[in-house]
């Protein structure tokens, strides 16, 4: 049976890349607190509130050439956690992530950055979300290929099988583009709140079903090479006024840099002082 290793906060970081590496996806327990918990929900609970469950974005997501039913409904999604949420930010710039995208992402750039954030609480009666990959954009680039996107899940609450924890396919990140999964290689991550699963930008998931009568309560963060088009446009959810009261390492990390000459801006324009030089 494939499974999704899981090792604790306190092992190395070598360690964790390793799991990740070798199986595409790893389970860390004991990354987040109750306090940082608590944190998240306070500052993220007005945000979610006003979010209707049942509204389908799928229309919109399949008008631009994603796939139709993407989404599976009954959940409440919210994005731009770098601008909602100072807790958030402590996640962006944590350790475990920092270590996990220095050892894969920046062999093929010269830094990484964030690529997309969410809130992702799963409702009693959602269904099961379809496969994907996070690089599943990029398949212009044909497979083997450097690896792109590492991402990650953050438990607020429990995840089990029964209430939606993310569907992982281990080892799925080497498998061949057109190979699919069956039912017997997925694998629910199973994590006490506090966890962090991460997972290689390569590897098959999606959100499970929820068959229980409570919320499946996750933070997504995923970060991408520094030279690539980020999925969530992060100059929008994170705009300028907002980037410039944050430190330097977040923000930089949001992708106000440039790469190699990539993404230069005229900041006389951002002041209103552009029309004439
Ligand atoms: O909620 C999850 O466990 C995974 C969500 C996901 O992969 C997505 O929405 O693209």
């Amino acid at each position: 049976m494939p499974s999704i290793p899981v090792v604790s906060a306190n092992d190395s970081l070598l360690k964790v890349v390793a799991c990740l590496e070798r199986d595409g996806a790893v389970v860390v327990n004991d990354v987040i607190d109750r306090a940082v918990r608590d944190s998240i929900l306070r500052e993220l609970a007005p945000h979610l509130e006003i979010v209707d469950p049942d509204a389908s974005i799928n229309k919109a997501y399949e008008a631009d050439g994603g796939t139709s039913d993407f989404y599976p409904g009954r959940t409440k999604r919210i994005t731009a956690l770098v601008a909602r949420s100072e807790t958030f930010r402590t996640f962006v710039t944590h350790p475990l992530m920092l270590a996990a995208c220095d050892a894969i992402l920046k062999p093929n750039c010269v830094h990484y950055q964030v690529h997309a954030t969410a809130a992702l609480k799963i409702g009693p009666g959602a269904r099961e979300q379809v496969l994907h990959r996070e690089e599943d954009p990029y398949q212009f680039f044909k497979v083997p290929r450097p690896h792109m996107i590492v991402a990650s899940m953050w438990a607020i609450t429990d995840f089990t099988e029964a209430n939606g924890g993310t569907h992982i396919v281990p080892g799925s990140h080497l498998w061949p583009a057109d190979r699919r999964a069956r039912p017997d290689e997925v694998v629910a991550a199973e994590m006490p709140a506090g966890s962090v699963l991460l997972w290689m930008g390569g590897t098959l998931h999606g959100a499970g079903a929820n068959r229980t009568d409570d919320w499946r309560y996750g933070v997504f963060l995923s970060y991408s090479l520094g030279w690539i088009r980020q999925e969530e446009n992060q100059y929008v959810d994170v705009p300028y006024d907002i980037a410039r009261t944050l430190s330097k390492e977040v923000r930089d990390l949001v992708g106000y840099k440039m790469h190699m000459g990539i993404g230069y801006c005229d900041v006389s324009v951002r002041s209103g002082r552009g029309e004439k030089r």
